[in-house]
């Protein structure tokens, strides 16, 4: 048995994840080619209970994370080593998620704050956490059939399994591996509408992230009962038993791009887009000025503008034909109240509309 000192080890570097052209294939087998790009991230800094070893035949987890552009999702890895499997969890089931549960946190524009649907505080839900829990398949077989719960307030529940746009869990002996591809929302977040606060990755975003185990070895105790914590970063003592709910405890992740395919500027210069396309602004929530980008598969006449949440109409953003290409166009909002506004997308017959939070 061999110990390993976590105690004094902290990752609060920023997790660099790279822009991959070749995507995974969702099979539960990491070897695919933009895989082996990228360095794998522990997890293995325990904080429940606080300060403990991790034992290495008790568990050890790591993850990999890389994005791309055109796709717009985050796409990870997972690989956890567990001595004991506990599953038992069934979409749909009304009981805590008290088993062997892998867990991850993103914050979408790093604000910290709650994860929650606090409460009716329309200001709480300023991260997603997303407790994964699952039948586990047999040894060698795989399964996509999962939970994605966050817990809001006092046991609400929230399946957010839809934004998830891949998931897939292959089973070993003593081994789990998640192949999973994340659509990422921002803190406008709408239940009912979720598509309008999809934020468009981008090279050099910062975003809030970490991803915990929680391991339970017990499978003849009933109720069943988590016994640690394993997580991405480590957490200050005071903070231990907050961190799942709390993002001003995430870790740092940001996405970079090396290529150099899919900036911004090569965007412009380089083939004309298939379709009429209005991105989400970036960055969103904003505070002075921000950058919105669209898409004209051909030349058109087009009207951008700024609406408030009561239908007026505040500002005109482009009013002219434009050649078919990418464009974007940045809005100082300066002069306007702390609020939503909808920018509107008019080009020839296309016509459609964002969402965006101006926060003085
Ligand atoms: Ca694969
Ligand atoms: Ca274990
Ligand atoms: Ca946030
Ligand atoms: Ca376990």
């Amino acid at each position: 048995m061999v110990a390993r000192d976590f105690a004094n080890t902290t990752q609060d570097d920023t997790v660099m994840v790279p822009h991959v052209t070749q995507l995974p294939v969702f099979d539960g087998i990491g070897d695919d080619e933009c895989w082996e790009e990228v360095e794998w991230q522990t997890l293995g800094q325990v904080w429940i209970p606080y300060g403990e070893f991790v034992l290495s035949d008790d568990f050890s987890g790591r993850y990999k994370a890389v994005w791309n552009y055109d796709t717009n999702l985050l796409y990870l890895l997972v690989e956890i080593r567990d001595d004991v499997l506990v599953d038992g969890y069934r979409p749909g089931d009304d009981n805590y998620p008290d088993f062997d549960v892998l867990e991850i946190f993103i914050d979408e524009d790093r604000s910290g704050g709650l994860h929650r649907i606090d409460y009716g505080d329309e200001n709480a839900e300023n991260a997603f956490s997303y407790h994964i829990a699952l039948d586990f398949p047999e040894v060698g077989e795989t399964t996509e059939t999962f939970a994605a719960m966050d817990i809001a307030g006092f046991w609400e529940r929230v399946d957010y399994a839809d934004h998830f746009e891949h998931f897939i869990l292959r089973r070993y002996e003593h081994k789990l591996v998640y192949e999973m591809a994340l659509k990422v929302y921002d803190d406008t977040y709408d239940h009912d509408n979720p598509e309008a606060s999809r934020v468009q990755l981008t090279p050099d975003k910062i975003m809030g992230f970490t991803m915990a185990y929680c391991d339970n070895d017990d499978k003849e105790a009933y109720p069943p009962r988590r016994e640690k914590f394993y997580g991405s970063v480590w957490v200050p003592e005071y903070a231990y038993n907050s961190h799942w709910k709390n993002a001003d405890y995430f870790g740092v992740m940001k996405l970079i791009d090396e290529s150099g395919l899919v900036s911004a500027e090569d965007k412009i210069a380089s083939v004309v887009p298939g379709d009429f396309r209005l991105m989400q602004n970036y960055p969103n929530p904003f505070n002075s000025s921000t950058t919105i980008e669209y898409h004209l598969p051909e030349a058109s006449n087009v009207r951008l503008t700024v609406y408030d949440v009561t239908g007026r109409e505040v500002s005109v953003l482009v009013n002219e034909r434009q050649s078919g290409g990418y464009h974007s166009v940045s809005w100082n909002a300066s002069g306007f109240a702390t609020g939503v506004y909808i920018f509107k997308l008019q080009a020839g017959e296309f016509s459609t509309t964002m969402k965006s939070v101006l926060i003085k």
